[in-house]
Parts: structure tokens; C-alpha cells; sequence
């Protein structure tokens, strides 16, 4: 019965079966060679005055987590310079362009987050590991890094550092969330993040830890250290927009400060941004 079936038939059925299960999203990024690419640079400041440092309230576990006054991360300024860390400057929508960082070479691409992230390096050096995977790691009771940003389709390997028992939780709409533990100093776990999304995490057990996985489908991306600069290269010269995320800040104020940038051959545009509350 089947040898009576028109080839041609079986190959337009096969097409539509395939068109039903792919996701009609955005369409792939397609990774090409860019020559004579464009640079966006420039620093992200805060607006007005700097709110003082929110403490944190350490309830428990204190001989792990520490006993000492610590600060939110969810908003790290710079006194002098008001510059602002931990934002993810972007391109929007754009469809063709380099490839995607390693996570090596992203780990090299942004500016230095508050914290850990010295003696992070020294540990990996020291293993001679290659890292083939993005890493959350937990040490005092703090995510680690406490935003990154990974390209869409990647893993993440959560590890616990500290001697007790972390409860992950992650919170996302199109990523599937998950919730779990992982007993002190246990086996690694790992997820993965095929869908472009601010993906936020918590523990359960400790309230006040919280990291940011921002998943993007462009490797066009930037997250400021502490001197709030970014960086963006190889852009195909052309129109696009340049956009900005960071947890405090609310999501008028940052679709407010989206700002048109021409990319020209070779040459580097300046873009500065300023973020209020
Ligand atoms: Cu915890």
C-alpha cells in the first residue's frame, strides 16, 4: 500500500509534519564572516541620587553565610563616577552577524562583577579544566556570577561551593523553570536555555541570594563592570538598535533609553546611557 504513495507526497507531508514542530519563532541567527565591521561603545551612568546600599537580611545559617553586614547586588553604582554594573547593553533583532562568544571568551568580554570572580579564575587555571559550559556557583550563601548573559541554546552548570544544602529555583516563561536542591558541596547540575529571556533564580532556603541568567539569540551583547562601560564589535554596518537591560530598573524606564545607532564600515559610534529610578 504504501509503495503506492507518490514520492512527491510523502516529501510535501514530511515538510508540513516538520513546519508543525519547529518552533515559528524569531528566525535562527545565522553566524557569517563580518569584514569591515562597525563598534558601539560607552558608559551606563545613573540619574539622579544614588540610593544608599540595601542591606541584607541574613537569617540564617550565619557560620556559612556570614555574620558580617552584606549588601544587595541588585544595584551596584559607583560613588565617584556614577557608573552603573551589572547591565546588559544589546543589539536588537539582528538576524546575521559573528558568531557566538565561548564561554571562555565571554568570561573575557565583560567588565569585572563585584565579588569571587578572581579567585573563580584561579580555581579553573589551577584544574587546567577547559570550560565547555557556563557556570552559577554558590559560595557564602551568593550566586556567582550574579548576572550573566549566554547565548540561547546553551547549558548552564549549577554548582554549590558552600557546605550546606542551596534550594535553586528559577523563575521563566519560555525556558522551563525547575526547583532543585543541591546538598552542600553535591554534584553539579545542569540546564539548559534554548529560548531568549531574563531568566531569574533564588533559593528557597537562603531568601535574600537571587542571580539574573539573561539568555540572548544575538551575540551582540555587553555587561558593564564596575566602571560601566560596554563594548560591542563587529557589527554588519547598518541601522539597529541599541538596548538596554538591568534588573533594578523598571521596564518603561529601560524601553525608554532604546536609542537608534548607525553602524558604519570600520568606524566606532559612542552611546552613552543614563539610567533613573
Ligand atoms: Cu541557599
Amino acid at each position: 500500500m504504501f509503495k503506492r504513495i507518490p514520492l512527491f507526497l510523502i516529501l510535501v507531508l514530511g515538510a508540513w509534519v516538520l513546519s508543525l514542530t519547529t518552533p515559528s519563532e524569531a528566525p535562527a541567527y545565522e553566524a557569517i564572516e563580518v569584514k569591515d565591521g562597525g563598534t558601539v561603545s560607552g558608559v551606563v551612568k545613573f540619574g539622579g541620587d544614588i540610593p544608599a546600599p540595601e542591606q541584607l537580611n541574613i537569617d540564617k545559617d550565619p557560620e556559612v553565610c556570614g555574620h558580617e553586614p552584606r549588601f544587595s547586588e541588585n544595584l551596584i553604582v559607583d560613588k565617584n563616577t556614577k557608573a552603573v554594573a551589572n547591565a546588559v547593553v544589546y543589539i536588537q533583532k539582528i538576524d546575521k552577524g559573528k558568531k557566538f562568544p565561548t564561554p571562555a571568551e565571554a568570561e573575557a568580554m565583560k567588565g569585572v562583577p563585584p565579588g569571587f570572580r578572581a579567585e573563580e579564575h584561579a580555581h579553573e587555571h589551577a584544574h587546567g579544566e577547559e570550560k565547555s559550559e557556563y557556570t552559577l556557583d554558590q559560595k557564602s550563601c551568593a550566586f556567582i556570577p550574579h548576572v550573566q548573559i549566554i547565548p540561547a541554546g546553551s547549558a548552564v552548570e549549577l554548582r554549590n561551593g558552600d557546605p550546606l544544602m542551596h534550594n535553586l529555583h528559577s523563575y521563566s516563561m519560555k525556558n522551563s523553570a525547575w526547583n532543585e536542591s543541591i546538598p552542600g558541596e553535591g554534584k553539579p547540575i545542569h540546564k539548559e536555555f534554548p529560548f531568549k529571556e531574563m531568566v531569574k533564580v533564588g533559593c528557597d532556603v537562603h531568601k535574600w541570594m537571587s542571580a539574573w541568567i539573561v539568555v540572548q539569540d544575538n551575540p551582540y551583547y555587553y555587561l558593564t563592570g564596575e566602571d560601566g562601560t560596554f563594548k560591542i564589535t563587529d557589527i554588519p554596518p547598518g541601522p539597529y538598535k541599541l538596548a538596554i537591560w538591568h534588573e533594578d530598573f523598571k521596564k518603561e524606564a529601560l524601553k525608554a533609553q532604546t536609542k537608534d545607532v548607525n553602524v558604519e564600515p570600520g568606524k566606532e559610534v559612542t552611546v552613552n546611557f543614563e539610567l533613573s529610578k
